[in-house]
């Protein structure tokens, strides 16, 4: 990605946040105005913006060529939703895991001022989404389809009462908080029972809360921009959902450096079904097992430690890094196996952007 599209991108951004600072649907008020503002520079810009990227990297590879300056912006507004939405689900999901620190910062709700008023604040973050769609691409042919994918029920309702067609709805956010909703509910404090994970039930909680919106979404976007139908790219949906559960972050959530991916883990504290709990029950002794039931799950910090040197004496780096370069081979033959080579080299790309990751 070069430095001009990425410094483009960014001032779209400032863009669409004065669009919507100036929204004649509500009557702002300094204060009001001053802490949409606050909340959104706080929460929307300051990741990876991988997923954002990714919409016009992806939408440069399909054109085969150099973007003209409308097509940024698009692209570019595009990329925004997808970290709008990105900015409600942390919000949110920070609150349920009870996180501290997110992209090197105190999560949004552990501001004094905010607390939980960052409930709200994540239904407003999720309400700018149509409002952004609406302004700029209500008229485009695939306007419809892309507040389809962003899951706008009314839309849908019309898209269905309208045609004889039947859409296959991709419906992001539901599949993403039906896959929060099994993270949750297989952590339930007072159901704490290790031996109900699997690696079947942690790959549905990963394919669901995450795979979905972080990996099919942007390259969905792109391919509706180029003019495609989604109904034709089951195959590349299947490829990208498959990327995103191999490539979960769990690993990271307990190896990365939190100076680097900006954020201490919970996942052990939480009870997770990470893929390093999983791993760990499936290769531990008796003895080893009798560790993690033990200690799993609770929130003092020896306890975290006696799960984390479990991890190491069963060398899940070592595991998950043969599991990391098998995933990327099987994913190579399958992307291969596609007929489009500019298909192949949007897969591709988002493959590089993630494999050895380090955040
Ligand atoms: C993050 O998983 C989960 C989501 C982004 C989906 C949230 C969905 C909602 C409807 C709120 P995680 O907890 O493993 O991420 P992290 O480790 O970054 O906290
Ligand atoms: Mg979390
Ligand atoms: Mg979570
Ligand atoms: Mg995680």
């Amino acid at each position: 990605m070069s430095t001009d599209l990425k410094s483009k991108f960014l001032e779209v951004y400032n863009t669409l946040k004065a669009e919507l600072l100036n929204d004649p649907a509500f009557e702002f008020d300094d204060d009001s105005r001053q802490w949409v503002e606050k909340m959104l520079d706080y929460n929307v810009p300051g990741g990876k913006l991988n997923r954002g990227l990714s919409v016009i990297d992806s939408y440069k590879l399909l054109k085969g060529g150099e973007l003209a300056d409308d097509e940024i912006f698009l692209a570019s507004a595009l990329g925004w939703c997808i970290e709008w939405l990105q900015a409600y689900f942390l919000v949110l999901d920070d609150i349920m895991d009870e996180s501290h620190t997110r992209r090197g910062q105190p999560c949004w709700f552990r501001l004094p001022k905010v607390g939980m008023i960052a409930a709200n604040d994540g239904i407003i973050l999720r309400n700018h989404i149509p409002r952004i769609l609406k302004k700029h691409f209500r008229g485009k042919p695939y306007y419809v389809d892309l507040v389809d994918l962003f899951n706008e029920g009314l839309y849908i309702l019309l898209r269905y009462l309208k045609s004889n067609l039947h859409p296959v709805l991709e419906q992001v956010e539901f599949q993403t908080a039906s896959g929060q909703m099994i993270d949750l509910i297989t952590t339930l404090v007072g159901e704490k029972d290790l031996s109900k994970y699997s690696l079947s039930i942690h790959r549905r909680i990963v394919q669901y809360k995450t795979a979905y919106y972080s990996f099919y979404l942007p390259v969905a976007c792109a391919l509706l921009m180029f003019g495609e139908d989604l109904d034709n790219h089951v195959a590349v949906k299947d490829v990208l959902v498959e990327m995103g559960t191999y490539f979960q972050d769990d690993y990271l959530d307990c190896f990365g450096a939190p100076e680097v991916i900006g954020k201490i883990g919970t996942d052990i504290e939480d009870f997770k079904c990470s893929w390093l709990v999983v791993k760990a029950l499936e290769l531990a002794d008796e003895e080893q097992k009798k560790v993690l039931h033990e200690n799993y799950g609770k929130k003092d910090p020896a306890s975290v430690a006696k799960v984390k040197e479990l991890y190491n004496a069963l060398n899940l780096q070592g595991v998950f890094e043969e599991y990391e370069n098998t995933s990327y081979t099987k994913l190579i033959t399958s992307i291969e196996a596609h007929p489009s080579k500019a298909v192949q080299a949007v897969l591709k790309s988002f493959l590089g952007k993630i494999y050895k990751r380090q955040k």
